[in-house]
C-alpha cells in the first residue's frame, strides 16, 4: 500500500473520519457558497444536521445542472487568487463545465493518483508512459502529478498520435502505460502491425479509465501488451482520475479513496439509498476538497459497492465496474440493457475481437438493437450463437452484425463512444 495507515484504516476509525470531514464540508459550502446555501434552506436542512453517517441522505444531492447553473465558478469557495488550476469537463452531454482547485486540492489529486498508480503495480524508478489527454481534460495532467509523486519517470505522451507512441514505448521501454481502454487496442494494432511483440518491451502494467470497459478487453489487452491490467474511475467534477483504482493483485473492484471521497449507491429513479451490493447510481462527496467541495454529486455512473478488507488488507469499499451511464441506459422493449452487459457476454465467446459498436435503430414503432462486432472470420453459426447467448443472459433480441477486422472506429487517444442512436435521427 502507498499509504497504508489510511488505506488500512479500521473501519470505525474510517467511519469517525468521514463523519468530521463531512461535517467540516458542509459548515464549508454553508458558509462560503450562497448556492449551496439556498440548497439547504430550500431542502429544510442546516449544515448542523448531520449528527450520523445515515442523516446524509436528508441533504440534496448535488447535479450536472447545478454546474451548469453556476458556470464558470459559481460553486467554488475560496477566494480567486487561491485557486491554482481550472479544468473543463468533456461536455459530451450538453454544455461544458469547470472545475478548479487550489493547492490543497492539488496535493490531494496528486495523492490520491499515487495511491491508485501503487494499487495498479506502478513503483517508484519505473519510467511511465502517460497516453491520457494533456489540458483541459482531467486525465493527462491529473495523471502526471500522481506519478510524480510516487517517484515514476513521466513521458508525458498525451493522446494520439498513434506512430510516435509506439517509438517511444519501444525507445523508452516504460513498464507502466496509462490510456483509455480503447486507446490501449488501438496501440496494441499497432504494435502488431509493426510486428512488435510483448516480449520486445518492458511494459508490465496498464491503468486503464475515463470509459467504460469490461473483462473481454482486459483480457485482449493483457494478452496483446504483455501487462495487468486495472481499472482507474473518477470524474473531473470531483477531481479527475483517482477516486477510486483497482489492486492489481486481485482485479476485483476498484477500491474508493473513501478518506477523500464518500461513496453511495442510490436508486436512479427514487434517490433513495441502496444497500452494500445493490447496482444503482454513484453519488460522491468530495470531503477534503477545498476550492469545489461538492455535496452527493450525481455521478450518472451506475455501479455497486462491494466491501473492502479483503486479501490486500484495505478497509475501504469497492465499486464494481460502470455498466453505463443511466443516461446511456438503453430500454430496449421495456428491457435495461448497458452496452457493458453486452461486452460481458461476448467475453463468454471465443472467437470475436474487443471491438463492438451498439446502433439503436428505429422500424415502424418497434425499437431495434444490432450488435455490430469485428471478427476474424464471420460465420453463421457464430452470428446465430451472438444472437442466443444475448437474449440467454440479457433477456432481449438483438441483430447481430459481423465485420472485418478494422472496420469498426477506434479511439484516437480519447473516449471511444460505442453507442450510436439512429432513432432521432429519423
Ligand atoms: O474521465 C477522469 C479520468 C481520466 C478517469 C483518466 C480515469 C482516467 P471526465 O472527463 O469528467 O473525467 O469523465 C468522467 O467518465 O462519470 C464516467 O462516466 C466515465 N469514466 C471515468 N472513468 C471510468 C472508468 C475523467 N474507469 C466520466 N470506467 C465518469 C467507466 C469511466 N467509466
Amino acid at each position: 500500500m502507498f499509504q497504508p495507515e489510511l488505506e488500512a484504516l479500521p473501519v470505525p476509525a474510517l467511519r469517525a473520519l468521514q463523519l468530521t470531514r463531512l461535517q467540516a464540508m458542509l459548515a464549508r459550502q454553508d458558509s462560503q457558497v450562497p448556492a449551496y446555501r439556498a440548497k439547504f434552506q430550500a431542502a429544510g436542512v442546516s449544515a448542523a444536521d448531520l449528527h450520523t453517517l445515515d442523516d446524509l441522505a436528508r441533504f440534496p444531492f448535488t447535479r450536472k445542472d447545478d454546474l451548469r447553473a453556476a458556470y464558470p465558478l459559481g460553486l467554488v469557495a475560496t477566494p480567486r487568487s487561491n485557486l491554482r488550476r481550472i479544468h473543463a469537463s468533456s461536455g459530451t452531454s450538453g454544455r461544458a463545465t469547470t472545475v478548479a482547485y487550489d493547492d490543497h486540492d492539488l496535493g490531494v489529486f496528486a495523492e490520491v493518483v499515487a495511491r491508485s498508480l501503487y494499487a495498479a503495480g506502478a513503483r517508484p524508478g519505473m519510467t511511465f508512459h502517460n497516453a491520457y489527454g494533456y489540458g483541459l481534460f482531467t486525465g493527462g495532467l491529473g495523471t502526471h502529478a500522481g506519478a510524480e509523486r510516487l517517484g515514476l519517470c513521466t513521458v508525458p505522451v498525451s493522446g494520439g498520435g498513434t506512430a510516435r507512441q509506439v517509438d517511444l514505448l519501444l525507445d523508452l521501454q516504460p513498464e507502466v502505460i496509462a490510456c483509455t481502454p480503447s486507446y490501449a487496442l488501438v496501440l496494441a494494432e499497432a504494435l502488431e502491425a509493426r510486428g512488435v511483440h510483448p516480449g520486445d518491451l518492458a511494459l508490465r502494467y496498464a491503468v486503464l479509465g475515463a470509459e467504460p470497459w469490461a473483462e473481454k478487453t482486459r483480457a485482449a489487452v493483457q494478452a496483446r501488451l504483455g501487462v495487468r491490467a486495472t481499472n482507474i474511475y473518477g470524474l473531473s467534477e470531483l477531481i479527475g482520475p483517482g477516486v477510486s483504482n483497482e489492486d492489481v493483485r486481485e482485479q476485483q473492484g476498484s477500491y474508493v479513496w473513501e478518506d477523500h471521497f464518500y461513496p453511495e449507491i442510490v436508486d436512479p429513479h427514487s434517490g433513495e439509498v441502496l444497500p452494500e451490493g445493490e447496482w444503482g447510481v454513484l453519488v460522491l462527496s468530495s470531503m477534503s476538497r477545498s476550492a469545489l467541495p461538492l455535496l452527493r454529486y450525481w455521478t450518472g455512473d451506475i455501479t455497486r459497492l462491494l466491501p473492502g478488507d479483503n486479501r490486500t488488507g484495505r478497509s475501504m469499499r469497492r465499486m464494481d465496474i460502470i455498466r453505463g451511464r443511466s443516461d446511456d441506459l438503453i430500454i430496449l422493449r421495456g428491457v435495461n440493457v448497458y452496452p457493458t452487459q453486452l461486452e460481458a457476454v461476448l467475453a463468454t465467446l471465443g472467437q470475436t475481437t474487443p471491438h463492438y459498436q451498439v446502433v439503436l435503430s428505429r422500424t415502424g414503432l418497434l425499437d431495434e438493437l444490432t450488435l455490430r462486432l469485428e471478427v476474424p472470420a464471420a460465420s453463421a453459426a457464430l452470428q446465430d450463437e451472438v444472437v442466443r447467448q444475448v437474449k440467454a443472459q440479457v433477456g432481449v433480441t438483438i441483430r447481430c452484425e459481423l465485420c472485418a477486422p478494422g472496420t469498426l472506429p477506434r479511439s484516437e487517444g480519447g473516449k471511444l463512444r460505442r453507442v450510436i442512436d439512429l432513432r432521432e435521427a429519423r
